[in-house]
């Protein structure tokens, strides 16, 4: 019963705990409703038909309704909207308040981006990890704008605010994928402001944690930074940033903002990069995959097209880490418009 109204009502999936008593709440209003319009809209096509004006001088007769008649026009109607307020009164509550020993994450928007911070733990980028059955709760602000924290599966939307902290919490019910959008119209990058939560088993949790930990552990500062996302996007980026070293490219790119041979990947990804022949194009996978494999193909204004081709020198899992790394390198710099170049000011300058 449950799936076939769900699959009926176009809903997504039901993935966190409050999912169930959320779609049952709603099943009921939209069922009453709709079995209620329905006996409107057919009575009032009946009455069209029965009790239409038959003559000239035909007259409509006062009609008294009866006491009984109109206290059911009343107390029926009201006896559901308090009951369905009843019902999500208390979901609302639970909604809104964390249980005890909830496992906290900070999330920070920002255009266009969701951050991730685990005290004492890893950093990530669009990525939270969770592990199932257990209550996470977070604790967001906002760097800039008004966002909204969204995931439909989870049946969970909160605004989050410059200057405030807000808070929301679910309950994974099972492993899975799950897309986080933004649910508040805040700029031109508005609708690529998404991110992914990754429901993992709970071994798995811990285990990935834990490689966090010893990926922290094992940085020179011990310190982490801001520019240095990496090891929570996992193992991906920490191969993408070793074969960045064996490869060379760090010879001719920067990733702390400044300008070496080749133009600095920090906040490469969604820039908007000006090319040689006048164009402007939004730095994305594809472009910088092709950046990769056909560098002459589009020539950073300002550069010299010295880049070799890394064609036949990097196999397709190789390139996706490298994208993967590229990706990862976000400073804490807040955009206001479309970027033109690092929004860091270069260490060393032009
Ligand atoms: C000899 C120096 C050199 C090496 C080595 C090099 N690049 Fe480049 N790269 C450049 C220069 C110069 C440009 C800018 C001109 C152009 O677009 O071709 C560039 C441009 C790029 C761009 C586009 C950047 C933008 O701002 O739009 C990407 C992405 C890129 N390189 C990735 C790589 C990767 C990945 C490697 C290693 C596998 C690498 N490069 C190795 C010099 C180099
Ligand atoms: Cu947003």
């Amino acid at each position: 019963m449950n799936e076939f109204l769900r699959r009926w009502l176009f809903l997504p999936e039901q993935a966190s705990t409050f999912a169930y008593d959320i779609d049952r709440l709603h099943y009921f209003v939209i069922l009453t409703t709709f079995v209620m319009s329905t006996g409107v809209g057919l009575t009032t096509i009946l009455f069209f038909i029965r009790y239409r004006r038959r003559s000239e001088a035909q007259t409509t007769p006062h009609i008294q309704p009866g006491l009984l008649m109109e206290g059911a026009f009343i107390f029926i109607p009201l006896s559901f909207f308090l009951l369905w307020w009843a019902i999500g009164y208390r979901i609302y509550v639970e909604q809104t308040t964390p249980p005890q020993g909830a496992m906290d994450v900070y999330v920070q928007a920002k255009k266009w981006m969701w951050k991730f911070a685990y005290p004492g733990g890893p950093n990530a980028v669009n990525v939270l990890r969770v592990p199932s059955g257990r209550p996470v709760r977070l604790l967001m602000t906002s760097r800039d704008v008004i966002h909204s924290f969204y995931v439909p599966e989870f049946r969970i939307k909160q605004d989050v605010l410059p200057g405030r902290y807000t808070e929301t919490w679910f309950e994974a019910v099972q492993p899975g994928r799950y897309q986080i959008l933004c649910a508040e119209y805040c700029g031109a990058g508005h609708s690529v402001m998404r991110g992914e939560v990754i429901v993992l088993k709970p071994e798995e949790y811990e285990d990935w944690l834990s490689s966090q930990h010893r990926g922290l552990a094992s940085r020179q500062d011990g310190q982490p930074t801001a520019l240095d996302f990496a090891p929570a996007l996992g193992n991906l980026v920490d191969q993408g940033r070793r074969l960045a070293q064996e490869q060379g490219c760090v010879k001719c790119h920067s990733i702390d903002g400044t300008r070496h041979i080749g133009p600095t990947w920090l906040d490469l990804y969604h820039r908007k990069e000006k090319l040689q022949d006048g164009r402007s194009i939004d730095v994305d996978e594809a472009y910088i995959t092709e950046s990769m494999m056909d560098p002459l193909a589009k020539v950073v204004a300002g550069f010299q097209p010295v880049m070799p081709s890394f064609e036949n020198k990097l196999a397709g899992p190789e390139v996706a880490a490298i994208v993967e790394y590229i990706k990862s390198l976000q400073s804490d710099a807040v955009r206001t418009g479309a970027s033109e170049g690092p929004a860091y000011a270069p260490v060393r300058g032009r």
